[in-house]
């Protein structure tokens, strides 16, 4: 069970939100997460968008304490993560993370347009500590239908494809990057 695809693409997903790289997931990443995409879009706390987003991470770190902190230390575990994705946790985790992803769509479309270019999507992954090419594969991953542009269908169904496929054709896989 341990190299299964899935698995190898939560433990690709768990290095990305621990943003502070200490080994758990807790609120302060989170908080590093929205300063990054504060700093990358010139959005200062107090802002509606700042807020919107605020609360979307806090609303989706409620719920991964709730459904992973098997051992109710305050913080998920790698081991608790990835247990917690491959149980019946998922589709609880998809739930709460439409809204962020909702909330980051929002907070990064600067022209309010409802959908992302290349290059705002560019900011988004500089906040969030993603590597150039990471960001050119979770593109072509996200741009389903090559306009140029993410909106929000394809961005949910490259959430649920990653958190969800075992199938090495899904294109929801490099969503953060190439495996
Ligand atoms: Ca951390
Ligand atoms: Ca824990
Ligand atoms: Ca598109």
């Amino acid at each position: 069970m341990t190299s299964t695809l899935l698995n190898r693409k939560l433990g690709r997903h768990f290095d990305l939100i621990d943003t502070n790289g200490d080994g758990k997931i807790d609120q302060a990443d989170f908080d590093l997460i929205v300063t990054r995409l504060s700093q990358e879009f010139g959005q200062a706390p107090g802002t509606p968008k700042h807020r919107a987003l605020t609360d979307a991470y806090a609303a989706l770190w409620s719920g991964m304490q709730q459904s992973m902190d098997l051992d109710s230390d305050g913080a998920v575990s790698r081991e608790e993560y990835v247990r917690g994705l491959e149980s019946n946790a998922a589709a609880a985790y998809q739930e709460y993370l439409a809204p962020v992803a909702r909330a980051i769509l929002d907070f990064c479309d600067v022209d309010g347009d409802g959908r992302i270019s290349g290059a705002e999507l560019a900011g988004v992954h500089r906040g969030l500590g993603m590597a150039q090419h990471a960001h050119d594969a979770a593109m072509r991953t996200l741009d389903l239908d090559g306009s140029g542009y993410v909106d929000e269908a394809e961005l949910t169904q490259a959430i649920k494809e990653f958190f969800s496929s075992n199938d090495p054709q899904s294109r929801g896989n490099d969503l953060f990057g190439e495996l």
